[in-house]
């Protein structure tokens, strides 16, 4: 008899990387809503590793940065801080044949969990989002580390953001594709224009429809045995998902969101996965934990009727 394997829980109760509180919260309603018995229902093993400490913005006088040379930032030391914990935290228990998932948090989690994930293998990362993350201290309008995600881990940002874990870039922009995109700014749009990561906006999946952009997105990703799965709650549309800090409208729907998990699953590469800015205070009743959970059940296997049987 094979064992079931192993998904590895961590929470990263990180709200520095934007201004709305709440989002530290995220993690414990993740966790209210079910996520192990659900895993365990789908016959895996799970260990929660709890949550890394991050500072309150409380204890801390709120550091900006803001200069011409270097650009602006809130919280930078303290966001590159926690960070690094996660990635020592995700190195030092997740071993190569379990699964992992990291609660946050914001999207400010994943500089330290991609690093994490890509320090022994090249991964393929799929960025569901509604933003793209590319802005640096130098393009960004609001100084939010948040968005600045996906160029930190490009290598991009200045070296305190892109050497968290070790240094030097952690993703090239082949590995990189993004599925739900609707809201750029004026500088970062330029920056994902020439990036060339593979984009999927929300007209893109208008146009084709989600399967057709799911078979794409594995397509590009043939190349990879494993991928790492960023999930920003608010590609969700805001009539589902309406606990987020930057509800966008015109987002993914409850079925184009499943649809997504399940052909990902069916290629049984996922890995890895973040679960990022929901935030209990803006939400409904739990309600955008809950449909993080059923994503969740959906990626790792969960099936309408199990037709292999
Ligand atoms: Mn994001």
């Amino acid at each position: 008899m094979t064992t079931s394997p192993k998904v590895r829980i961590f929470g990263c109760p990180m709200d520095l990387g934007q201004r709305r509180r709440g989002v530290d919260m995220g993690p414990s309603a993740v966790r209210y809503a079910g996520l192990q018995d659900r895993l365990k229902q789908l016959g895996y093993q799970t260990a929660d590793h709890g949550n890394i400490i991050v500072p309150q913005a409380e204890e801390t006088p709120t550091s900006f940065q803001n200069d011409p040379d270097f650009g602006r930032a809130y919280f930078l030391p303290e966001v590159a801080h926690v960070c690094e914990l996660i990635f020592n935290e995700i190195d030092s228990h997740l071993h190569s044949d379990e699964l992992g998932i990291f609660l946050g948090g914001d999207h400010t989690i994943s500089i330290g969990t991609v690093s994490a994930v890509a320090k022994h293998e090249r991964v393929g990362v799929l960025w569901i989002d509604a933003h793209a993350d590319m802005n640096t201290p130098r393009t960004s309008p609001s100084g939010n580390i948040h968005g600045m995600s996906v160029a930190a881990l490009l290598g991009d940002c200045p070296p305190i953001l892109s050497d968290v874990g070790f240094p030097g870039p952690k993703l090239q922009p082949d590995q990189i594709a993004m599925i739900g995109v609707r809201n750029l700014d004026h500088e970062e749009r330029i920056r994902v224009a020439k990036s060339g990561m593979s984009v999927f906006t929300m007209r893109e999946v208008d146009e084709l429809g989600m399967s057709d952009v799911a078979a794409r997105v594995l397509d590009f990703f043939d190349r990879f045995d494993h991928l790492h799965i960023s999930l920003d709650l608010d590609s969700c549309d805001p009539s589902i998902a309406p606990g987020v800090g930057t509800p966008v409208l015109g987002g993914l729907s409850y079925r184009e969101a499943h649809l997504l998990m399940e052909i990902l699953a069916d290629s049984q590469k996922v890995r890895t996965l973040d679960v990022v800015e929901i935030n209990p205070i803006l939400d409904n009743k739990n309600a955008t934990a809950e449909i993080a959970v059923d994503l969740i059940a959906s990626l790792f296997g969960q099936r309408i009727i199990d037709k292999r049987a």
